[in-house]
């Protein structure tokens, strides 16, 4: 197995446990090589992302990160600076709306759903790359996960449609600021994955079985799919890939009528 990532650090935001896309994307740089560091969000997962981490051996750091407290984010940076000197990789796996923004009617969105879905989902794809910035001396590679509902209407998906719209539109300026830094910033939309974000959302189950039905390639991607796009992009073969939004879906985005 080539190491296409040795002497890379990493952060990881964004695990919860090991159904976690952030949780496959991190085993997959691992697995190039990568050094990783991890956030949980809240004391309810800290238990489950130390257990985890606890794989991955002395030289992983596991730090405490609510993405919408700037104190936490420059917490976090200096832990790295202090421990590692440097970054290379960036994973931003985090979204949430309230739950009564993803059942009704997007119309229906209040002020505070609005601004909590973006504030959680894209503004700390900003902040977070601006703390990370200084330490990717060498370049660096942010990739943050996204959604179709960015781009086409998926009934329900409602506020999160329009914070990731704000996500890829963040990363393409991201990618234009950064980029003279040799720093990329690229999203993966990633076709559903059965994760704990998902669950509770009424219709999951039959949206798996639509993308099966429907995909070109008749399935759902995988976690180590989705960790091998991860490490491409992160890698020589992403070298001047920016700014993009790349749909890790079995095909699914391609199509325009369904048979
Ligand atoms: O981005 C997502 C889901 C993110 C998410 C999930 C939840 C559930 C629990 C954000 N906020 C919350 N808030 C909660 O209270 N996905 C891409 C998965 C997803 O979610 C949907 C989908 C798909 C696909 C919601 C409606 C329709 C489709």
């Amino acid at each position: 197995m080539s190491k296409p990532l040795e002497g890379k650090i990493g952060l990881v935001v964004g695990v919860a446990n090991k159904r976690s896309i952030a949780w496959g994307i991190a085993k997959a740089w691992k697995e190039a090589g990568a050094t990783l560091a991890f956030t949980y969000q809240g004391e309810r997962l800290k238990g489950n992302v130390e257990q985890l981490v606890g794989e991955f051996g002395e030289d992983t750091i596991l730090l405490p990160c609510d993405v919408t407290q700037d104190a936490e984010i420059d917490t976090v940076f200096s832990e790295i600076k202090s421990r590692f000197g440097k970054l290379d990789l960036l994973l931003h796996a985090v979204a949430f709306a309230p739950k009564e923004a993803l059942e009704g009617d997007f119309v229906n969105t209040s002020r505070e759903a609005f601004r909590v879905a973006h504030d959680v989902s894209a503004y700390s794809l900003v902040a977070l790359s601006r703390a990370a910035a200084p330490l990717m001396t060498d370049g660096g590679s942010i990739v943050a996960m996204s959604y179709y509902g960015a781009e086409k209407v998926v009934p329900h998906y409602n506020v999160m449609g329009v914070a990731k719209a704000a996500l890829e539109a963040s990363a393409r300026y991201l990618a234009y600021d950064l980029g003279e830094q040799k720093i990329r910033v690229n999203c993966i939309s990633a076709g559903p994955v059965n994760t704990l974000a998902a669950r509770g959302i009424s219709g999951f189950t039959a949206m798996l079985k639509h993308y099966e039905a429907h995909s070109p390639m008749k399935r759902n991607v995988t976690h180590e799919e989705l960790g091998a796009t991860a490490v491409f992009l992160a890698s020589e073969g992403g070298a001047a890939i920016t700014g993009q939004t790349l749909y890790v879906d079995c095909g699914y985005e391609i199509m325009g009528m369904y048979s």
